[in-house]
């Protein structure tokens, strides 16, 4: 065996060329790979002992795509083109064997070869299209060519990769093989170079394109099947037009329109946010402070106190990857009620087709209902998730501290309240941690971990390691009232009230902020929320907040047909002019003379003012990094990744003009509020962005 690179060995094993690739964690096709790959390929061109080529992969995994890292410098050469048309123009066959993922220029690598070899368990796919590219090493030229048109549009608008099965049902893959996959391929290789005669090229295929030229509307129906789900990203259409390359125009040519497409996507701020976004939800898990040698505790049994719609979802994120879960109410009609609509939930998603018979079953037989707390005692994790009141809380917290086995992880799911008073109740405060789910919780992928003054270690690192297990993408978060998110979210309703107040019609704040690219705005997303959340009839204000003059009309929102909002048969919103009236009536009350505000300053209003709470939270060590609360945005509150996340939109604006607008409004407004935090003063006055 020769190192041709330090990433790529030469070996030759019975007349076959071996490329073998180690580039860990997923043999991404860094310069390395590239160098290596191509003089691989060049060699055994040469070679007289060689008559195949066999690409394999050390480690985990196939290649899972181009090193995404070297995006933002740029690629040295070789560029991955001139690898895979080495590979593409070889004279002897070529065979990649495939395990783990073969993704994005992965897959690309391995349509270049004549052959592919896989085991049972692999995935195929081209994911580009999450980070704002689309697969620019002619993916979207030859993937059309091996499983037809639809199937690639499908695969390639979603970036959902394919397993095993059905790649070799399309043809994507030509042999799945149970064994050693290298021993297979090789002998794979070695018969196919026996067998003579020409080799298939994906890029000479012509039979899968035809069905599409024959029936063009393909096309319009694959932009209105994604239309609501692509709303506001550039790069699904942009995949759209490669496909349809694919099929109106020779191959070369098409690549050179997929080759144009693809550096006008990756030169733009859609690439660099949703490429920012990748690395950011990777970077989250990760703890400051806490290393390798810290254990976690076992989690087999969970406990959850709340049968309601947040204790019900957060018991099916359990029963989901079979963990048995008990839930505990207070009353046996409660208990039903939230045993009855868990079961809907799932029963729902089989009507859907997502899930058998035999499976909902199975998840509604982990989660078992009871009225007694005591039923908690052999639990390794119990999540309190009753109502926000903090006695009741801290009622529960004394008596879990009694009950719980030693050890066990006493968790909250508070949205907003102090967890250092409610750690304080227990004789165990370390065992204490917040578990922040977002609602409904059995769908939102954001968990906030949060971490009091007294956790310990590894329950900070067993509860971001669990979040995982339970398919979440967790944030640790200190304490403080509302945590990262729903603190930010205060600060950005806040100012939303403010505007209606001060002249700007509700609907077009909202209308705004959907224009921006979240998938409702402040109004709609209260009505939907419930406007009594956190209202209380005694310390109700009418005259100062609609709000609250709404809520004392009992029009709490959605779920009373109409808030702010009026709300049609289909849960449409509809514009109220009441709504109207009583801001106008408030300003008048207030004496807040109303004017005409630009949609500009709507939406500086909007943005900065969680970008500026943002960077308080980050001065204050609430959030761990920048880029966190990216996370939260994004999973938590519908920010739109195509912008990366508020601190990353606040450094695609530059923190300067960041900072003159948020002191322009402070001048403006006279509001203090608008104070600009200190650390972007810092940070902005030295040039620098959020890290
Ligand atoms: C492309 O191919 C463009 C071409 O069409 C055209 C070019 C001209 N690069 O996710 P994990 C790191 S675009 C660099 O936690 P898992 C990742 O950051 C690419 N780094 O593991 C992490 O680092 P760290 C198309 C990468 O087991 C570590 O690997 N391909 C890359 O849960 C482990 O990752 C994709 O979009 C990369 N390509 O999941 C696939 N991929 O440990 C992207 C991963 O320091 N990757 N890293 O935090 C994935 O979807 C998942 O990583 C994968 C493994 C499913 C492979």
């Amino acid at each position: 065996m020769v190192a041709i690179t330090n990433m790529v060995d030469y070996a030759v094993e019975d007349g076959v060329a071996v490329l073998t690739l180690n580039n860990p964690p997923v043999n991404a096709l860094s310069h390395g790979v590239r160098a290596g790959l191509l003089q691989g390929v060049e060699k055994a061109q040469q070679d007289q002992a060689v008559s195949a080529i066999l690409i394999y992969c050390e480690g985990r995994t196939f290649i899972a795509g181009a090193d995404i890292t070297e995006f933002s410098s740029g690629m040295k050469e070789p560029g991955l083109h001139q690898v895979l048309t080495a590979i593409d123009n070889s004279a002897k066959p070529t065979v990649a064997a495939i395990h783990g993922t073969a993704l994005g220029g992965g897959l690309e690598t391995a349509l270049s070869c004549n052959y592919r070899v896989a085991v049972s368990t692999v995935k195929c796919g081209l994911p580009e299209v999450n980070l704002g590219i689309l697969p620019g090493a002619g993916g979207t030229q030859r993937l059309p060519r091996v499983v037809g048109v639809e199937k690639a549009l499908q695969m390639i608008t979603t970036g959902v990769p394919i397993g095993a099965v059905e790649a070799h049902q399309l043809g994507l893959v030509d042999a799945l093989v149970e064994g050693d996959l290298r021993a297979e391929a090789l002998a794979f290789a070695k018969q196919k170079a026996a067998e003579g005669g020409e080799h298939p090229r994906v890029r000479d295929r012509e039979d899968k394109l035809q069905p599409a030229r024959d029936n063009p509307e393909i096309f319009a129906m694959a932009r209105q099947m994604i239309a609501k789900r692509a709303r506001g990203f550039l790069a699904p259409e942009y995949n759209i037009r490669c496909v349809e390359a694919a099929v109106n125009q020779p191959f070369d040519e098409g690549l050179n329109t997929e080759g144009k497409l693809f550096m006008e996507l990756m030169s733009g701020p859609q690439a660099r946010s949703q490429q920012h976004f990748f690395f950011a939800e990777r970077e989250a898990s990760k703890i400051a402070g806490i290393g390798k040698e810290v254990a976690e505790r076992p989690i087999n049994k969970v406990g959850v106190i709340g049968a309601g719609l947040m204790g019900g979802g957060i018991a099916m994120n359990m029963a989901n990857v079979g963990i048995p879960v008990t839930i505990v109410e207070t009353k046996q009609e409660a208990l039903d009620r939230g045993l009855g609509v868990i079961r809907k939930n799932y029963e729902n998603t089989a009507k859907k087709g997502r899930l058998s018979p035999e499976q909902v079953e199975q998840r509604c037989g982990l989660i078992q209902g009871s009225l007694a707390l005591d039923d908690l005692a052999d639990c390794d994790l119990i999540i309190e998730a009753v109502f926000e009141n903090m006695a009741v809380k801290k009622q529960i917290f004394t008596n879990l501290d009694k009950l719980a086995k030693p050890g066990a992880i006493l968790a909250s799911n508070t949205s907003a309240l102090d967890l250092n008073d409610i750690a304080a109740v227990t004789s165990r405060p370390e065992d204490v941690i917040g578990l922040h789910f977002f609602s409904p919780a059995n769908v939102m992928k954001l968990l906030e971990v949060v971490r009091g003054d007294k956790t310990a270690d590894d329950v900070i690192k067993t509860g971001m390691s669990f979040a995982k297990r339970i398919k979440k993408v967790a944030v640790l978060v200190g304490v403080c009232f509302g945590f990262v998110g729903n603190r930010i979210l205060f600060s950005r309703q806040y100012q939303s009230d403010k505007l209606a107040l001060e002249g700007a019609n509700y609907a077009r704040v909202d209308k705004l902020l959907y224009d921006f690219g979240f998938p409702m705005g402040p109004f709609q997303m209260a009505d939907l929320a419930g406007l009594d959340i956190g209202w209380l009839k005694e310390t109700s204000k009418p005259d100062l907040f609609v709000k609250d003059r709404l809520c004392e009309m009992g029009e709490l929102g959605q779920k009373t047909g109409s808030g702010y909002y009026d709300y049609d048969e289909k849960r449409r919103p509809v514009p109220r002019q009441q709504t109207t009236d009583f801001y106008l009536e408030t300003s008048k009350a207030l004496g807040v003379e109303q004017r005409d505000i630009s949609d500009e300053e709507i939406l500086d209003r909007l943005l900065l003012s969680m970008i500026n709470e943002g960077a308080k939270v980050l001065d204050e060590g609430i959030a761990q990094r920048a880029s966190d609360i990216d996370v939260v945005y994004v999973y938590g509150y519908g920010w739109p990744v195509y912008r990366g996340g508020p601190m990353h939109y606040a450094n695609s604006l530059g923190l300067d003009k960041v900072l003159e607008k948020i002191r322009h409004y402070h001048q403006l407004t006279g509001d203090d509020f608008w104070a600009p935090s200190p650390y972007l003063v810092k940070l902005a006055e030295q040039g620098e962005s959020f890290k």
